[in-house]
């Protein structure tokens, strides 16, 4: 799944305006004519409902809109550079790891739907010697690092600078502002400037370093230690097939399915088992605790493994201690992953029934009781309790 792309993006500078004057028959010492540059294009980001991941962007390592042209002759403009729209899913978020002067003073004094204005850029006027000279070089508008970033490391573990989410399909964002054409010697000529041998550079565009995180948009997410069942349980509810198998770590990236629910469609993740310490970065886990972000409802998927389950040197009263130290595990790590996660509506459903003898059944029950923690038990395997967590999930959905 690629659900992190680091992209260089660059909007064109600004076309320089021309030093000219008119030659033309008969007119022995033409005034000035020298046109002005063309501004540099955009990028900008769009959200497409259309587009259900970042895919398209893999191995894409950078956008450069075209800068503006330079001013012509006989106070002709330079064409403008064209803009880049790059579309993602919606739900894509926009981290930013470094940018150019000209960007940090948008975003630092304004935001992105601001339009900087001319006289908010920086544009500097060049003197030539002589008409036709070239225009001497100019200082680069540096890009200055915000974070480090490394496509190796954990992007959970960094500090991050996060420049927009887009939310909706159509929504547009001008992620990178085109430079200004700078004006010709046209614009200066005066009573006592009658040969102006100036005119101006156009102004950088901005450039930025970003990247973009692809949010899965899902109603339930259904988080669990690996093993548990979960994917067992999204085939059961939804048309996924995801692969299950009696090892952990049996599924690497999240899985989506549709569940028909009273007349509407909801959309449930089985995502990859969490284990202690995920929120830390441990396991596979953790690269896919953010997607759970965008659930409007969680399903804790709990289960005992055989190697409890049939332990005969275990009470029964201790076997359903497992599950309720699992349940305070998981919620540990949500917990600790990030705040927003606190507030979430969560279910706790707790798997493989059929292996359960009705006394392990009645314990479980008796224990989640003294916590005052509601509980659905189910079996994915065998479908049996399928409908109580049906219900349920109307029930919190509305
Ligand atoms: N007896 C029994 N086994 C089940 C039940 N549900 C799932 N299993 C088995 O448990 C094992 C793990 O199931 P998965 O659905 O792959 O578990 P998972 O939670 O997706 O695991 P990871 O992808 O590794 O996180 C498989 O062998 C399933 O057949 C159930 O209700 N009863
Ligand atoms: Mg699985």
């Amino acid at each position: 799944m690629i659900d992190l792309v680091k992209l260089y993006l660059s909007a064109g500078d600004g076309g320089n305006g021309r030093v000219a004057f008119r030659r033309e028959k008969y007119v022995p010492k033409g005034g000035p004519s020298g046109g002005n540059g063309g501004d540099g294009g955009h990028i900008i980001i769009k959200g497409a409902k259309d587009r259900s991941s970042l895919v398209h962007l893999s191995g894409v390592k950078e956008y450069r809109a075209d800068s503006g042209q330079a001013g012509g002759k006989q106070k002709r403009k330079g064409f403008r550079g064209k803009d880049i729209v790059i579309e993602v899913p919606i739900g894509t978020r926009v981290w930013l790891l470094a940018e150019n002067q000209v960007s940090k003073r948008r975003r630092e004094r304004y935001s992105l739907d601001y339009f900087l204005n001319r006289d908010e850029v920086d544009i500097k006027k060049f003197y030539l010697k002589a008409e036709g000279q070239a225009v001497p070089l100019k200082k680069e508008d540096e890009l200055e690092p915000i974070l480090k970033f490394d496509q190796e490391a954990d992007f959970n573990q960094l500090p991050k600078q996060q420049l927009l989410e887009v939310t909706a399909s159509g929504q547009e964002v001008m992620l990178c502002q085109g430079g200004f054409g700078g004006r010709g010697n046209n614009t200066f000529k005066g009573p006592a400037n009658t040969t102006p041998l100036e005119a101006e550079r156009g102004s950088a565009g901005e450039k930025k370093i970003v990247v973009f995180e692809q949010l899965l948009l899902a109603d339930i997410g259904l988080v669990g230690f690996p093993n548990a069942g979960k994917s067992t349980l999204i085939s059961v509810l939804t048309k996924a097939r995801p692969k299950v198998a009696d090892y952990p770590f049996t599924t690497l990236e999240p899985n989506l399915g549709v569940l028909p629910l009273k007349g509407r469609e909801v959309v449930i993740a089985d995502i990859p088992g969490l284990i202690e310490g995920a929120s830390q970065g441990k396991g596979l886990g953790h690269a896919f605790l953010r997607h759970i972000e965008h659930c409007r409802l969680l399903l804790f998927v709990l289960y005992l493994s055989e190697e409890i389950i049939f332990d005969e040197k275990l009470s029964v009263k201790k076997r359903a201690d497992y599950l309720y130290q699992q349940f305070l595990k998981l919620q540990k790590e949500l917990d600790d992953y990030g705040q927003e996660l606190k507030t979430k509506s969560f279910l706790v459903g707790i798997n493989k029934q059929d292996l359960y003898s009705e006394e392990l059944v009645i314990a479980i029950k008796k224990l989640f009781a003294l916590h005052k923690q509601e509980i659905i038990i189910f079996s994915a395997a065998t479908k049996s309790g399928i409908d109580k967590l049906l219900d349920a999930f109307s029930g919190l959905l509305g």
